[in-house]
Parts: C-alpha cells; structure tokens; sequence
C-alpha cells in the first residue's frame, strides 16, 4: 500500500438536517490521527481543509436542499481529491457530511478512468444514500451520494463526475445497511449495487461478507475507495452521529472489517463521513474511528501470521 497520506478535510454539514458534522475535521485531528498513522509507519500530510459557502439552513427546493451549495464543494472536493491521488498521494477524506463524497469519488472515479484502472467503492453506512429528489423525505444531499454516483441525480451533481456514471452500480458494495426509505428501496433493488444489509451480515458473518467483496474486488483488479460512514456503528460506541440507527457493527465486527481491507491490499483511498461532535460524548466517536482507521493501516493485535496461518 502506499503509505504517503495526504488527510484533507471538509468542514461541510450542509448536506445534513443537523449542524455540527462541519467540525468532524478537527474532532479526528484532536483525537490524534497525525499521531495513530505515523505510528503505523506512514508519512502524513495534513493538507488543511477544503473550503466552500457556510450553511445557508433553507428549506429544499425542488427536492433538495442545498443544491447550489452542495454543487460548490463537490467541485472543490473533487479538485482537492484529484490533486492529492496525481501526485502519488493517498487521499483520506476527514468529513464532513456523507454529501462530501460526490467529490471524492469524482476524483478517484476520474483519477482511475485517466490511469485505466477499474474503480470499486466499498460504502460502510446505516443507510443506502442512494435517494433521489424524488424519493428524499427530507431533501438532504447527504442521503443522495450513491444515487448521484451511479448516474442517478441532478445534472448538477452529475456534472461533478467526469462521466455519467461516475462509478458503475455493479462496482459499488454496500455493507452495514439497515436504514432505506420506502421508495429509496426501490431504487436500490433497480440500480444493481451489492449491498450486504445487516440481516445478511448476521446470516454470513462479517469475516464471508468482506471474502466475498475483497475477493471481487481482486479479481476485477480495482482501485478500492473506502467510504466509511461512522453510523454504521451500533449507536452505544458510536453517538456523535446525527442519524442514530440500532442494529450497527459492533465494536469488533468493525475492526474485523477494517483489518480484513488492510489485508488485502486494495485500498487506493478512503472518506470518514458524518461525525458530529455537537452530538458526541467526550470526542469518543472521533477516538473510534481514528482507531478503526489505524486498523486501516495495518495495526494488529499480532503480526497474523505469527499465531495462526490465516486462509
Ligand atoms: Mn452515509
């Protein structure tokens, strides 16, 4: 893996209904993450943040709120994105609302194409943000980032992208997943994304839920972006997010998870999305992530092979 880390933030929560996620940035630098990667042996690069307009808190227009704004920092991820993965960097995006993504996997869906390198995303989120204006209940641009990656969404958005779509639906795995609006549903079963809901991950386990999804991602030799969302987290080791849903990973599903990528060497480039620490006890959701992300990067309880011969 490379292990020449650029971390950019993006102090943005205007895809959201709740205020706060802007400051998830500076919740992952307090909780030490500079720190934990060096200490995994990378060389780490805080870029700063990525700037765009504040929160204008409108209602939606047309089914979404914030499009124009939204719009703005998408363009301005993207291009911060870009920078970092040309110049042989790799990208960790410190977020920010889950809209944040529409940038970034702009960039590595562009960055890819002009390397001729399949792209996949692996999406670790409560919810399938695969909305549209259409089906959104509340507007918010942070439930539409699948669907606007895959092709489905204003031109605006699309028009983030270096082609429609971004990324395609059958290179994009959803695992986690346990919060889908009514109609949203219907779309996610259309579009033919890979989504191992929770009741598949309590069916399988998440040790053959990341074989199965690793192993493919292999055999299609990709790029794998990691867009890891912190309320897929069960509730009670992660609170400092705006949309709370039971039934998450538990603590050490999650580790598993994040090791299991590391293991496989595929992982070009990762988002931590939506920490809110105007909901958050004592910066503890931004301490578990930055914990799971050195789990990213090869911190392991032992060398593994040293114990036992894994498969
Ligand atoms: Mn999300």
């Amino acid at each position: 893996m490379n292990n020449r880390i650029s971390l950019i933030g993006v102090p943005s929560d205007i895809g959201a209904s709740d205020r706060g996620a802007s400051m998830g940035p500076e919740a992952l630098r307090v909780a030490g993450i500079v720190e934990t990667l060096k200490k995994q042996g990378m060389e780490v690069t805080d870029t700063g943040n990525v700037t765009g307009p504040p929160n204008p808190e409108l209602p939606p227009v047309n089914g979404y709120r914030h499009l124009e704004e939204n719009t703005i920092w998408a363009n301005n991820i993207q291009e911060a994105i870009y920078r970092e993965l040309n110049a042989g960097n790799f990208p960790i995006m410190m977020g920010g609302d889950h809209a944040m993504s529409i940038g970034s996997i702009a960039a590595v869906a562009r960055y890819c194409a002009e390397n001729d390198r399949p792209i996949c995303m692996l999406w670790i989120d409560a919810h399938a943000d695969y909305n549209t204006n259409e089906t959104s209940p509340s507007g918010n641009i942070h439930g539409m980032p699948v669907a606007v990656a895959t092709g489905n969404g204003h031109p605006d958005l699309l028009a983030v992208g270096h082609a429609i779509p971004m990324i395609a639906p059958e290179n994009v795995y959803q695992i986690a997943i346990r919060s889908v609006d009514k109609n949203e549903k219907k779309l996610v079963i259309k579009s033919g994304i890979i989504v191992y809901d929770m009741r598949r991950i309590d069916e399988i386990g998440i040790r053959q839920t990341m074989q199965e999804i690793l192993h493919d991602v292999a055999e299609k030799g990709a790029h794998l972006h990691v867009s890891f969302d912190v309320d897929s987290l069960d509730p009670p080791i992660a609170p400092g997010v705006a949309t709370t849903i039971p039934g998450g990973l538990t603590y050490r599903e999650a580790q598993l998870c994040m090791e299991m990528i590391h293991d496989s060497g595929l992982m070009g480039s990762m988002d931590i999305a939506e920490i809110n620490p105007a909901l958050d006890t004592k910066n503890g959701t931004a301490k578990i992530a930055v914990d799971l992300t050195a789990s990213l990067f090869g911190r392991q309880i032992f060398p593994t092979h040293s114990l036992y011969q894994g498969e």
